[in-house]
């Protein structure tokens, strides 16, 4: 018997700096009711998506900020409706926010997704590992790319946990662009990646075609799933927040590396797909089986060495 997860990408349009928590609670439990009107099982919904992309914004006062844009506890009053949806649906989701934590009298801030399961309970955390961006001001540029300021590097690692029969992992965007990280979850089983993310349609450091930036995003997607053997569910958080805009191209990739489905919008939008948990079987028996074929005496320099150096063995 084929092993089926009907999985779905919740989309969401901008979020401007005017919405509240409750208003976005609102969106994503229209966009769960959606999903459960299709049969759909398992919503991935995008990074930070209760607030606008704040790390686009330089703010002072770090305590307003904590208040504005951090959750103190999930999930909490405004967010229960959310939980007591997916709990009456029998819907498991993926959810990214920013999490404000007091550890041994330290008040520490992540940039975290959790996986909840279809009985509305938090199966698992994982806290962002690549942090794009910079920590300083840059007032000259046309916006912010924060998350150096506003999050520490997740101290979880990469981690995997059996969901709705299925070994599920998380991410959260710019991971999206390291290997290694899908890597790592893929030698722990895992056989659906989960992440949400919020890119900007502009680079912020050189100029470059948006439809460049948009092309390095599928291309990477296909070929992470690919490489990995994995089913993927990649979500975005788009459209103008406030005037920036973010692209939308959320989708969902096969482990052959095909898109099985995309976003058409950069609105809230939900895209589906019935997908068979089993299908990577053959590659993983074959052309991706680790056990006979990875030759980890070779990858050594991939964990002693961060930065590239220039090191030619020519005499
Ligand atoms: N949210 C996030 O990680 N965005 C980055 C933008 C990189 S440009 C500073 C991304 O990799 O999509």
């Amino acid at each position: 018997m084929t092993r089926k997860l009907h999985l779905a990408a919740a989309q969401l349009g901008a979020v401007n700096l005017s919405d509240s928590r409750e208003d976005m609670v609102a969106r994503l439990r229209e966009l769960l009711r959606q999903a459960h009107a299709r049969g759909v099982r398992f919503v991935v919904f995008p990074e930070l998506a209760l607030t606008t992309f704040f790390p686009r914004y330089w703010f002072d006062n770090q305590a307003e900020t904590d208040a504005r844009f951090y959750e103190r506890s999930m999930p909490s009053p405004a967010t229960m409706p959310l939980f007591d949806d997916a709990r009456r649906y029998g819907i498991g989701f993926y959810l990214g926010y920013a999490e404000l934590v007091e550890e041994q009298g330290q008040l520490r801030r992540f940039n975290t997704a959790i996986l909840v399961s279809p009985q509305g309970e938090i199966v698992g955390k994982y806290r962002k590992v690549h942090l794009p961006g910079h920590a300083e001001h840059k007032p000259q540029a046309a916006f912010q790319h924060l998350e150096k300021k506003y999050f520490e590097v997740g101290d979880l690692g990469f981690r995997t946990w059996r969901m709705q029969d299925t070994i599920m992992g998380m991410l959260i965007c710019n991971d999206r662009r390291w290997p290694e990280a899908f890597r790592a979850l893929t030698l722990q089983g895992a056989e659906l990646i989960t992440l949400g993310f919020n890119t900007p349609t502009e680079n912020l450091h050189y100029p470059e075609p948006p439809a460049l930036r948009v092309h390095h995003h599928l291309i990477m997607a296909q070929a992470m799933a690919f490489m990995n053997a994995t089913w993927l569910v990649e979500t975005a958080k788009c459209g103008f927040e406030d005037g920036f805009r973010m692209f939308g191209h959320s989708l969902i990739v096969a482990p052959s590396g095909e898109i099985v489905a995309k976003t058409v919008s950069e609105d809230d939008e939900l895209i589906s797909f019935d997908a068979d948990l089993d299908l990577a079987q053959d590659l993983k028996r074959t052309m991706f089986n680790y056990a006979a074929h990875r030759r980890p005496e070779h990858y050594r320099i991939l964990i002693d060495r961060v930065g590239a150096q220039v090191t030619p063995h020519n005499a």
